[in-house]
């Protein structure tokens, strides 16, 4: 008897083992998923000014979808996920939103793309208690509190982007420890969150880097001339030009600074990181620098795979903004795997799934992945360059401390 009983305990393992997932624990489900449809709702600028970052985003996306669904999907359940353009604007992402969640009773949201987008977008998901996984939006606060007022964290909000309060410190560090720079002037567009609250960010940090900033300039980025803004720059003769801004602004700028003599160094943040914006500054972007969630050449174990099956997908090469929608979608498939969803109680699956991600702890192409306490990411961050020819270099690699 008792060897029959070892027997029976054996294959119980082995079926709970290969039930497993690579995510915070094994899967404890007694629902069945086979047959089933996990909804996912992306809201992204695929056009407007985060038209730059949102189509790459939607690409990584859609390639994880494939590669889920064709080998077996999420315990047998298909991934349905849904691309909606918000054109970048706050009104109209805040109303996709609003229709993703109560209308097609999505069970989890992807993004926005835009942190301007987002300081509408993650609160209202937050208030009908639906998960939202923010994919780009590196803005101040998007968690824990998803920009609301209060000091009370969002259970519902979280991102996979590494914030502009990472990236453009680490920049500025590094940059000040290979070039000692002295004095700097700070572009800034004032007419989206992103851009302001990293001239925020610039302003707080110079100082302990011993770089003088000689001026703030503020502009709007519908201003079709900014030749003024750079001419006020360049007159002051800085060792740095501080671009905070996105889409086409930064190229527009250093192709403008270079043309009236400058010659010093770009530093930027989340919104250099994209091969359109280093193949529109082109020559004039040559050095300019940024801190990256992501550099092509990054030997993380899941990497090379990715960035193989997207240049067969789409005969190109991924981005940042690629390699955070595809883990996205990972780290959501590994949370769903785990919540024992019943797909019939979808507010009790969403907040089933809200707690799994708490403990997602998987490989992706940004790197061994887990949640922050605050919903945060902790990871490498890769200094890069601009090549002058559309790609970038790679300049430091900065552990996860
Ligand atoms: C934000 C960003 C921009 C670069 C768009 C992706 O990070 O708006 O938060």
């Amino acid at each position: 008897m008792k060897r029959l009983h070892l027997v029976s305990w054996l294959a119980a393992a082995l079926v709970v083992a290969a039930c497993g997932s690579t995510g915070g624990g094994g899967t404890s489900n007694t629902n069945s998923y086979s047959g089933k449809t996990i909804k996912l709702g992306a809201i992204l600028s695929i056009t407007g000014a985060g038209g730059v970052y949102g189509p790459q985003s939607r690409d990584g996306m859609n390639l994880a979808v494939k590669q889920i669904n064709n080998s077996g999907g999420v315990n047998g359940a298909q991934i349905a996920l849904t691309i909606n353009d918000d054109a970048s604007l706050q009104p109209q992402s805040a109303q996709v939103a609003q229709k993703l969640i109560q209308e097609e009773q999505d069970l989890a949201l992807l993004g926005p793309t835009l942190s301007n987008s987002a300081v509408a977008v993650h609160p209202l998901a937050e208030s009908l208690k639906t998960p939202i996984l923010a994919v780009s939006t590196t803005g101040i606060n998007i968690v824990p509190n998803c920009n609301a007022p209060s000091t009370v964290p969002c259970k519902y909000v979280f991102r996979d982007s590494l914030g502009e309060e990472t990236a453009i410190p680490d920049n500025i560090k590094s940059y000040a420890a290979d070039s000692h720079p002295s004095t700097g002037v700070l572009l800034v567009a004032q007419d989206d969150k992103f851009s302001s609250d990293g001239g925020t960010i610039v302003q707080k940090t110079v100082g302990q880097y011993n770089i003088n900033l000689l001026k703030t300039i503020k502009f709007n980025k519908a201003e079709a001339d900014l030749s003024p803004y750079v001419t006020q720059a360049v007159q002051l003769k800085p060792d740095v030009i501080f671009i905070t801004s996105l889409g086409n602004i930064p190229s527009k700028i250093m192709t403008e600074a270079r043309k009236q003599g400058w010659t010093g160094q770009f530093l930027g943040g989340n919104g250099f990181n994209t091969a359109t914006v280093s193949k529109a500054a082109g020559d004039a972007g040559k050095g300019a620098r940024s801190a990256s969630a992501w550099y092509l050449g990054n030997t993380f174990p899941s990497n090379q795979d990715f960035v193989t099956a997207y240049r067969a997908e789409y005969n190109k090469d991924p981005d940042q903004f690629a390699a955070q929608g595809y883990a996205a979608i990972k780290i959501l498939a590994d949370a769903a795997k785990r919540a024992n969803l019943t797909f019939t109680d979808l507010a009790g699956d969403r907040d089933k799934l809200r707690a799994a991600m708490e403990s997602v702890n998987i490989q992706t192409p940004l790197g061994p992945f887990q949640f922050t306490s605050t919903h945060d990411v902790k990871q490498t961050v890769w200094v890069i360059a601009m090549d002058g020819v559309g790609g970038f270099t790679l300049v430091h690699q900065i552990n996860a401390s």
